[in-house]
């Protein structure tokens, strides 16, 4: 049960429901009422306007994406190529790396707290999570955000950024972390329905990948630099995926005993593809990406896991998720989630140890 403190009271109070602050709710309100006092100056300020807020405008404040699809303004366009915004190819910068200052002074007063965006004179028709996996990969975090928050700008999306970096030096569960993200994202923003899963080093190189849900999953890094700039193979979905709520809530999420390098996004690959869902693509000469360099982590034998992984689907991952939310931050350029894992309960939960 969320504890109705300080900003987590402000951010029970805002979602939809009073229930978690049982018994507190004059308390609710009065924060309610102070938080909103508080957001529409700083919203009044990002935007740099000085006429009064309109009651439209206020409640658009205070819940952003619950009510951003109701406004009476057309429905942002599709994407068609011919947009004068949308360049096709683009450049990614890797060399120079920003300080979270100077990106903030640059792109914080087009957002609201925790990196949401919302398109000013279109209703956008998804609401789109970017869920980042992330644990020491600070400078590629920076670029990160110096690269998407105008890509995904550009797209005139709706959109919110969520790093979920893991706590402590266990091993890496990437997909862990993706279901974290979903669920968070979710809790916080009960009307998020799209789901971008996103490696932190992988930068678009062009503006037609489009950022948004259709009818099937996407497996949108077709085309990295570093694989020789060709699908590695056929049934890939790993680095950069989106699926809508719908498909994941139909895939139970991913896995959560991937622990280490490899595995998880075969592991997610054959979830869906097992769940009468196919895995589709942009044309390879749109689908490019440039991947940040790192050092390589070790590859693992995931044969047993993969092949033993069928039969859990359905009892392994969203619905058996269990983690430890150690920080939730509303950041200018991101939300940030930290969690800490416990590997040997996760697994035991599972019958793997
Ligand atoms: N990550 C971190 N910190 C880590 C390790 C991973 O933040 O210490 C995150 C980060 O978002 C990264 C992602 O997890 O981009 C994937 O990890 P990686 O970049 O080390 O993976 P790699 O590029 O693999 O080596 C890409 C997939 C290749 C094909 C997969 C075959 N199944
Ligand atoms: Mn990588």
């Amino acid at each position: 049960m969320m504890k109705c403190r300080k900003l987590a009271l402000t951010r029970c109070c805002l979602s939809r429901t009073l229930t978690p602050c049982r018994g507190r709710q004059v308390l609710c309100l009065l924060t309610l009422l102070m938080a909103s006092v508080t957001l529409s100056a700083v919203a009044l300020r990002m935007r740099g306007s000085e006429a009064p807020l309109s009651l439209s405008d206020f409640l658009h404040i205070l819940f952003p994406l619950e009510l951003a699809g109701h406004r009476r303004v057309p429905p942002c366009a599709l994407l068609d190529g011919n947009d004068t915004e949308l360049k096709g190819p683009i450049d990614a910068d890797t060399d120079s790396i920003p300080s979270l200052a100077e990106l903030e002074e640059w792109l914080a007063p087009s957002l609201l707290p925790g990196g949401l965006f919302i398109p000013r004179n279109c209703r956008p028709s998804h609401k789109i999570a970017v869920i980042v996996p992330f644990r020491d990969r600070r400078v590629h975090l920076k670029i990160f955000l110096r690269h998407m928050h105008p890509f995904l700008q550009r797209q005139n999306l709706q959109y919110g950024i969520f790093i979920v970096e893991q706590a402590g030096d266990g091993p890496f569960n990437r997909a862990l972390l993706m279901n974290v993200g979903y669920r968070e994202a979710l809790l916080l923003h009960p009307s998020l329905d799209c789901f971008i899963f996103h490696d932190v080093d992988l930068l678009p190189l062009d503006d037609r990948i489009r950022y948004s849900c259709g009818g099937q999953p996407v497996h949108l890094s077709a085309n990295i630099d570093v694989h020789g700039n060709k699908l590695m193979y056929a049934n890939l979905f790993g680095g950069a995926s989106m699926l809508t709520k719908a498909m994941m809530e139909n895939v139970n999420g991913f896995s959560n005993v991937f622990f280490g390098w490899g595995g998880e996004d075969d592991d997610m690959s054959f979830r869906v593809r097992s769940h009468d869902m196919k895995i589709t693509r942009y044309n390879l000469d749109i689908a490019r990406y440039t991947m940040m360099r790192h050092v390589r982590e070790n590859k693992n034998d995931r044969q047993k896991l993969l092949i033993d992984g069928r039969k859990r689907i359905h009892s392994d991952g969203l619905n058996s998720l269990r983690y430890e939310r150690v920080r939730l931050d509303l950041r200018p350029l991101f939300t940030l989630i930290e969690v800490r894992i416990n590997q040997t309960q996760v697994l035991t939960d599972q019958g793997l140890l």
